[in-house]
């Protein structure tokens, strides 16, 4: 008998509201591939939606025996409320399981929502597995661990399942994606490691992996690379996790494979800049050799008081030191930073600017991704600071939906004026990051809009020309012209159906 469908929705999370203009980038959902790995080994037929891509209404709802969802806080919950409102109108005995970060963290609030059968706590390979067993077995679920759900008018939530083995995570199952829709061939991104030792307190990789990391072995990550490689070429290949570099040995062993094994590859991971300096000179070459082009480091304040706060483990001289070292190596540092943490005075913003520029100094080549303002996030060691000094935490799943990374809402703490100015260094401060070249719209792109496409790139290059002198000058008060900038960049975006 043939089994029936499984199918796995990506919603989209775009309406996030700080990144410019991208028109045509999307990343793979690393997240339901491995999903659909371990429930392909166990003879299922999964079928992966990216609702960031294709759109959802097109769905196949026959022979269906279960949805689940990846939701990450924000956007994606309003998304996933619609998507599985519009299939509970249709077959209303489909089972909904809802996974990811935001269910993770919120696992009863998310469970006691009627459109949620189970939610799903932290990995879901072998959990969903199981369930899909119990699914088709008509069996009942309460064995199973790592869920939540509803049992009469009660929420059961059970304890964590077992952190997963990541070498038993094989070649993932690229064929259920529409790959060539996700600019592969400019950038790959692959997981071969979870979690992170940090304690930063803003993260909610405390709650989500209990500061447990585990990585594949050399020889899982070599198979990977050399498949990606050879069947995709891509230009880049992007470690998406939080510490690639936390076992200096297994990078060792990685660097030293892709040596021996002839790999022609970029890449870059995230590390933190002290654990950086700990490195051997020797350990750093091999890096470089390796291919590693670019290290993506947390800055996120230039003051030791917030650093000490926020248990970032980091010196403001570790972040010039690595950013040297980077230097040195050939290769790229790139820095994010943080702004409105509660205890966050003048001084400490100022430092903060202050790192940048040193950064900038030591390494002309160095990035800076951007000035973020802090985000309360549920699970993170600093969410109930936040509460006590005024966030008012969202009371239901659709208010968490609306809720957005960055949002100057989320820090009232923050008096009026200072709100104004972290707005502005966000916009300046991502500015560079982003419009290293400058992306058209198609609707300025046509023949008879040349003179808007020509006061489009003069209104660019002004704004290049502003955030210079006014982060010279550290003049953020009357913002109008990145006023205008954001303000389009909301209209481009909804007139990109983003929004
Ligand atoms: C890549 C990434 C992105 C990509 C998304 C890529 C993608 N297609 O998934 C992009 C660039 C879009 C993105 C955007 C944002 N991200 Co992001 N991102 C990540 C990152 C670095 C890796 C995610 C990943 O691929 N992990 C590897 C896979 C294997 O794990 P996974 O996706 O979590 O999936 C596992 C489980 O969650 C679960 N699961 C997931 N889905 C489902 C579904 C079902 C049915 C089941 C049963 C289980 C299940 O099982 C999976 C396998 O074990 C994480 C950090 C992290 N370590 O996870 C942050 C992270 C998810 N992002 C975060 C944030 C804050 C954001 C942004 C708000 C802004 C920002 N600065 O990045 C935006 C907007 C998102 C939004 N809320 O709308 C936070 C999330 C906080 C939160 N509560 O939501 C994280 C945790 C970073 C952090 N440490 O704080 N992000
Ligand atoms: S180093 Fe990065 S991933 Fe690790 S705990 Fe700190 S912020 Fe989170």
């Amino acid at each position: 008998m043939t089994k029936k469908k499984i199918i796995l929705i990506y919603t989209d999370y775009r309406k996030m509201g700080t990144a410019p203009y991208t028109p045509d980038i999307y990343t793979v959902p690393l997240g339901l591939l491995s999903l659909s790995y371990f429930l392909e080994k166990e003879g299922y037929k999964p079928e992966i939606l990216d609702t960031t891509i294709d759109n959802y209404k097109n769905m196949n709802l026959d022979n269906v025996l279960c949805v689940g969802f990846s939701v990450m806080t924000g956007a994606q919950i309003l998304n996933s409320i619609e998507i599985a409102q519009f299939i509970r109108n249709i077959n209303p005995k489909i089972p909904l399981v809802w996974g990811g970060i935001h269910p993770t963290l919120l696992p009863e609030e998310t469970a006691k929502n009627p459109l949620v059968d189970v939610a799903v706590k932290g990995e879901g390979e072998h959990t969903l597995v199981e369930l899909v067993k119990c699914f088709e077995s008509g069996k009942p679920i309460d064995k199973i661990q790592g869920i939540a759900y509803k049992n009469g008018s009660t929420i059961v939530s059970k304890p964590f399942s077992p952190m997963l083995d990541m070498n038993s995570i094989g070649i993932l199952p690229y064929h259920l994606l529409n790959i060539e829709k996700y600019g592969t061939s400019h950038s790959f991104r692959l997981n071969t490691s979870r979690g992170c030792p940090g304690r930063c307190k803003f993260c909610s990789n405390m709650a989500s992996n209990n500061k447990i990391w585990r990585g594949q072995d050399a020889a899982k990550v070599i198979e990977q690379l050399s498949y990606i490689v050879k069947k995709f070429n891509p230009g880049q290949i992007i470690f998406e996790e939080d510490n690639f570099f936390a076992d200096p040995i297994r990078v060792e062993k990685i660097c030293k494979s892709i040596i021996e094994t002839g790999l022609k590859i970029k890449w870059m991971g995230f590390c933190r800049s002290e654990h950086f300096l700990t490195f051997s000179r020797e350990l750093m070459n091999l890096i470089k050799n390796a291919g590693c082009n670019y290290i993506s480091f947390g800055g996120e304040s230039g003051s030791q008081k917030i650093l000490n706060k926020i248990s970032k483990g980091t010196k403001p001289g570790h972040m010039i030191k690595a950013t040297k070292l980077c230097g040195e190596l050939g290769i790229k540092p790139l820095f994010s930073f943080m702004s409105g943490f509660p205890w966050e005075t003048s001084e400490d913003l100022e430092a903060t600017l202050n790192v940048i520029d040193e950064i900038i100094k030591a390494n002309p080549a160095a990035e800076i991704s951007g000035i973020f303002i802090y985000t309360p996030y549920p699970g993170t060691p600093i969410y109930d600071l936040a509460i006590e000094q005024g966030f008012t935490p969202p009371a239901s799943m659709e208010e968490w939906g609306t809720f957005q990374f960055g949002n100057t809402t989320n820090v009232p703490w923050v008096p009026p004026g200072k709100l104004s100015k972290l707005k502005t260094l966000l916009s300046i401060s991502r500015f560079p990051f982003y419009t290293k070249k400058i992306i058209l719209p198609p609707v300025f792109q046509s023949k008879h809009n040349r003179l808007i496409a020509y006061m489009f790139r003069a209104f660019y290059r002004f704004l290049c020309f502003s955030a210079r002198s006014r982060w010279r000058r550290r003049f953020f008060r009357f913002p109008i012209e990145w006023n205008i900038y954001n303000w389009y960049q909301k209209k481009i975006r909804s007139l990109s159906g983003v929004v």
